[in-house]
């Protein structure tokens, strides 16, 4: 299948794709669809993290309609991190979609983070990457517990953290020091009216704390209710504004360039561990060249390891 087949095919197409590409990761087509996937990037990629129940999925909902609105396509990816539900992942229960299931320009997939405690799965970036080759956005939705927030940062290129009010979510991004992940941050449930104010206070209190230093991007704290649909095309101009920054003098391909690197040797430790790593030798990447044919060639050089 090629990138054309799954523009002209639609929905229907790209989930077909998707499914080969869990299959049989390492085959050559798969390679190849990859490799021109990521020579030919279109969406900006928005990832989503934050403690269970902050609201991430209403939140999707919410976005997906202001960007529609716009006229603009969105592909999903919900990352559900399989342990934390019995009986495994309940793949398409965790988004509740509320989007019309007829629209070509909305695509949204759930993937269950296999491979760490909410971490996002090498399948992830693949998925990804085929899908910020379609559509106008590609939002990634990941449940931030303990460390796995910093996930988020590998995949996508502006990144939203979410906090709910009055519950303590604020004192714990300054504790663990995760005020450095976010480009926005977004108050959930800004209906519960006077604790989200003070828990917007908190997060700008954090922040001001030497966290939130992006190359000059002063990171907004907006409050956003996606019941009442209240501060969503704010949130949405904030992320414009965001990619915006991030198209001026070559920044956008850096960070890609930079996250690409990053899973390259995240998936050689994944398959050949630290001893593969560094047989591995030298794993930069030329400027615009893809990893998935690195690491094809590099899994044919160090030998296919049972883990793969
Ligand atoms: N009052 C109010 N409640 C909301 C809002 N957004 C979400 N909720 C409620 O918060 C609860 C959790 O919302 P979800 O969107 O499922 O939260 P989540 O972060 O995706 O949860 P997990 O996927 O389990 O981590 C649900 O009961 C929602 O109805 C909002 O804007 N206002
Ligand atoms: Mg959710």
């Amino acid at each position: 299948m090629t990138l054309d087949d799954i523009r002209a095919g639609g929905k229907a197409a790209l989930a077909r794709a998707l499914a080969e590409l869990e299959r049989f990761p390492d085959a050559p087509a798969t390679v190849a669809l990859l490799d021109s996937a990521y020579a030919e990037p279109r969406a900006h990629v928005v990832g989503m993290t934050g403690p269970p129940g902050v609201g991430k999925s209403t939140l999707m909902n919410a976005l997906i309609a202001g960007w529609r609105g716009q006229g603009r396509t969105v592909g999903c990816i919900a990352v559900d991190p399989s342990s934390r539900r019995s009986g495994g992942a309940l793949l398409g229960d965790r988004t509740r979609l509320t989007t019309d299931p007829e629209d070509q320009g909305i695509f949204v997939r759930s993937m269950a983070a296999r491979d760490r405690l909410g971490g996002l799965a090498g399948l992830t970036v693949s998925a990804m990457v085929l899908m910020r080759a379609i559509f106008d956005v590609v939002l990634i939705e990941t449940v931030g517990v303990g460390q796995s927030e910093t996930d988020v940062v590998g995949v996508a290129d502006t990144v939203l953290f979410c906090v709910q009010p009055g519950s303590g979510d604020s004192l714990q991004f300054m504790k663990a020091g995760i005020a450095e992940i976010p480009h926005v941050v977004v108050v959930t449930k800004a209906d519960m009216g006077a604790a989200a104010v003070r828990a917007r206070a908190d997060v700008l209190g954090a922040l001001g704390l030497g966290g939130g230093a992006h190359d000059g991007w002063e990171v907004p704290v907006l409050m956003v209710s996606s019941a009442r649909r209240e501060g969503v095309e704010a949130l949405v101009s904030a992320i414009d504004g965001h990619a915006a920054g991030l198209a001026e003098g070559g920044r956008l391909a850096a960070a890609r360039h930079a996250q690409a690197e990053a899973w390259l040797e995240e998936a050689v430790r994944e398959r050949f561990g630290r001893e593969g790593v560094r047989r591995a030798g030298d794993l930069s990447l030329k400027a615009g060249a893809s990893p998935f044919v690195r690491l094809a060639e590099l899994s044919a050089r160090l030998g296919f390891d049972s883990k793969g």
